[in-house]
C-alpha cells in the first residue's frame, strides 16, 4: 500500500531524505509484490526480460514499473526537481535538486530470486548527494542518511540503528566487498585486481548490488568495497550512507558514467590508507 505522502516538503536535507524514504519504502513494496506475479522461481513471464549493454546485462518490466512509480511521486512533491534514472535516464545538469533513482540495484539478483536486490533513491544538490535512502527489498530494510546528520537502518519490525563503519585497523583481516561490470574486457581486469588483492585481505564478498555493498560497510558487515563502471544510481544514495556512517568515500564526478571505467571505493577508517594505498600501488585508481 503506498505509505502516506502528505510530507512537509523544503530543501532541507531531512526533508528530502524523507521523501527518498518514503517513495523508496513505496517502490520496494511494488518490486516485491511483482517479483512473486511476474517470475515463477527464476523463470520470468514471456517478455519480462530484456538486455541492455551486453546479453548479460538485463532489464525486466519490473525495473521500468519501478522506476515509474519513483518519478510519479517525485513529480507530485518535488514538480520542479531534476531526476536521473537507471532506466529512463535524463539530463547530465546537477545544478540545483536532481534525483537519482535506481528502480532495481542488483537486477541479476532479483531475476534469479537471490536476496540482495534494493532500490535507491539519492537527492543530490549541485552534484553533491545530500540524502538518500536505499531498502533492501527482500527483508524490508530501510538505509538512510541526510548530509551532516548521519546514517541510520530501520529493519523490518520497525526497530532504528544508528550506523557505523567496522573498527577493524589492519588491511589483512579487512572483508572487501566488490563487484564487476557486464562487458568482458572490463571483467578481465577487474579478475586479475581481485586476484592480487585477495592475499593481502581476509577474504572478499560479491553481493551484486552496490548500493547494498556500501550499505553493509555503513553497517560494520564489510570493511572496504571497491568497484569500477558504477554508474551515479548506483552509489549515489548508499555512498553518503557509507560516509555518514563514518567510512572513507571516494565517488566518481557526478558527470562521469559507468561507460567511463572510474572507481568507487570505500573503507571503515581504520583501514581507509592502507587499502588506498594497496589499490593504488596495484593501479586500480586509474579507470579500468
Ligand atoms: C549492479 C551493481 C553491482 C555490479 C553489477 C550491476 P544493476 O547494478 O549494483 O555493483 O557489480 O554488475 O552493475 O545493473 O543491477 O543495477
Amino acid at each position: 500500500m503506498p505509505h502516506n505522502l502528505s510530507l512537509h516538503v523544503d530543501d532541507t536535507a531531512e526533508s528530502l531524505r524523507a521523501v527518498a524514504e518514503r517513495i523508496a519504502l513505496d517502490a520496494a513494496d511494488l518490486v516485491r509484490r511483482r517479483r512473486r506475479e511476474v517470475f515463477s522461481g527464476n523463470l520470468a513471464q514471456d517478455g519480462a526480460v530484456s538486455s541492455k549493454s551486453t546479453p548479460t546485462d538485463p532489464v525486466t518490466i519490473v525495473d521500468s514499473e519501478s522506476e515509474e512509480l519513483i518519478r510519479q511521486r517525485l513529480a507530485e512533491l518535488r514538480p520542479s526537481d531534476r531526476i536521473l534514472g537507471e532506466e529512463g535516464g535524463g539530463d547530465s545538469e546537477t545544478s540545483g535538486i536532481r534525483w537519482v533513482v535506481d528502480p532495481i540495484d542488483g537486477t541479476v539478483n532479483f531475476m534469479y530470486g537471490i536476496g540482495a536486490y534494493a532500490v535507491s533513491i539519492a537527492a543530490q544538490r549541485d552534484g553533491v548527494s545530500v540524502a538518500g535512502a536505499v531498502v533492501d527489498v527482500p527483508t524490508g530494510v530501510l538505509y538512510s542518511a541526510a548530509l551532516g546528520a548521519g546514517a541510520y537502518m530501520r529493519d523490518s519490525e520497525g526497530e532504528v540503528t544508528t550506523l557505523r563503519c567496522s573498527a577493524e585497523t589492519a588491511m589483512s583481516h579487512a572483508l572487501v566487498a566488490t563487484g564487476f561490470g557486464y562487458g568482458a574486457a572490463r571483467r578481465e581486469h577487474q579478475g586479475q585486481l581481485v586476484a592480487s588483492l585477495l592475499p593481502r585481505i581476509r577474504d572478499i564478498r560479491r553481493i551484486g548490488a552496490a548500493s547494498l555493498d556500501l550499505c553493509l560497510l555503513a553497517a560494520g558487515r564489510v570493511d572496504a568495497y571497491f568497484e569500477h563502471g558504477l554508474h551515479p544510481w548506483d552509489w549515489a544514495a548508499a555512498a553518503l550512507i557509507a560516509s555518514e556512517a563514518g567510512a572513507s568515500v571516494t565517488v566518481p564526478s557526478p558527470t562521469s558514467s559507468g561507460d567511463d571505467g572510474d572507481i568507487t571505493y570505500a573503507a571503515a577508517p581504520g583501514v581507509a590508507q592502507e587499502f588506498a594505498d594497496a589499490l593504488d600501488k596495484l593501479g586500480a585508481l586509474r579507470q579500468l
